[in-house]
């Protein structure tokens, strides 16, 4: 027996700082239309999905930052998404710059149900970049300015058939991201991302951006048993060169689907949800195998403390 989802990563190229919610917005349904062509369940867009990175940018004033964020969702500009998503029958996730009731700001990322409903929501716990502005930089990454930290954490939700978790982009990066899901179940995590090529407190890194960004989603699956979905915001996006990189990465570690450019691409694969089985309960069977006795310190520390 073998519990399938096909899924589409959903690759966006640029979005331009000027690009209407409607230009997106279409630009997202066809990317529905095409994935219920090619068979799928479940489509998965990229981070912010609805904007340029607007991150990028140091802005003060308010209602210039506030117009990169939606106050409802669905709201008057993405109804049409979650219309069509449900004509079609598709479940889809979404990352957007969500602004709450109570004027709080999250990068966010939500699981739709093929029937509209809105199953599960995220909101980003890993934020990098800086707070200030910082003119040496070719561009600024102010995340930890304009979000909020999280107040969800990691979650999974049983859907699709099986159970699904969510994270955003720099989350990736971190294993503990996937291994907070991996003791919750999570058979299929979903995540998106905007990711320059040029780091610039790093720029000996740039070189190995598409490497990194393979090596630890590929990791995060097969250390965890399960399936990861990477979808890119990619190319020359407002002057910035973004990675591509979108894949769908079986609990193998193995990538089964990528894209091959830069611009708005489906990546689609059939995915077994019971091939996380022969991981789980071997390999990486936590129950019989973990030893969180000795694990104290990743939770204790923030930081590295050194040895006198
Ligand atoms: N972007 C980047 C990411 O984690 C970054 C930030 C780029 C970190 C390059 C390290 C190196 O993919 C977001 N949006 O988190």
């Amino acid at each position: 027996m073998s519990r399938q989802i096909t899924v589409a990563a959903a690759q966006l190229g640029p979005i331009a700082r000027n690009d209407s919610r409607a230009q997106v917005v279409g630009r997202l349904i066809a990317h529905l239309q095409e994935a219920k062509r090619l068979g799928c369940d479940l489509v998965v867009f990229p981070e912010l999905a609805l904007t340029t990175f607007f991150p990028r940018w140091f802005m003060t004033d308010a209602a210039e930052i506030d117009s990169f964020f939606e106050h409802r969702m669905p709201g008057p500009d993405t109804q049409a998404l979650f219309d069509e998503a449900k004509r079609l029958g598709l479940g889809f996730s979404l990352g957007y710059a969500e602004r709450t009731p109570e004027g709080r700001h999250f990068n966010t990322s939500i699981l739709v149900d093929r029937d509209g409903t809105i199953i599960g929501k995220y909101r980003k716990v890993h934020l990098p970049g800086h707070r200030e502005h910082e003119p040496w930089r070719r561009f600024q990454h102010l995340e930890k300015r304009y979000f909020d930290e999280s107040d969800t954490g990691f979650r999974v939700w049983r859907a699709f058939g099986g159970i699904l978790g969510m994270c955003i982009c720099n989350d990736r990066r971190w294993p503990e991201t996937y291994r907070v899901m991996g003791l919750q179940g999570a058979e299929m995590i979903l995540l998106g991302y905007n990711t320059p090529v040029h780091n610039p407190p790093a720029p000996d890194h740039d070189a190995l951006s598409l490497h990194h960004n393979t090596l630890v989603m590929q990791a995060g699956a097969y250390q965890n048993g399960c399936w990861v979905v990477g979808v890119a915001k990619a190319g020359n996006e407002e002057g910035v060169p973004m990675i591509g990189g979108t894949q769908i990465i079986a609990p193998s570690g193995m990538t089964v689907a990528a894209t091959r450019g830069e611009g708005d691409e489906l990546a689609v694969a059939v995915c077994d949800l019971d091939a996380c089985l022969s991981y789980k309960s071997t390999t990486f069977n936590f129950a019989a195998h973990r030893m969180p006795q000795h694990y104290g310190l990743i939770v204790e520390r923030r930081g590295a403390e050194l040895p006198p």
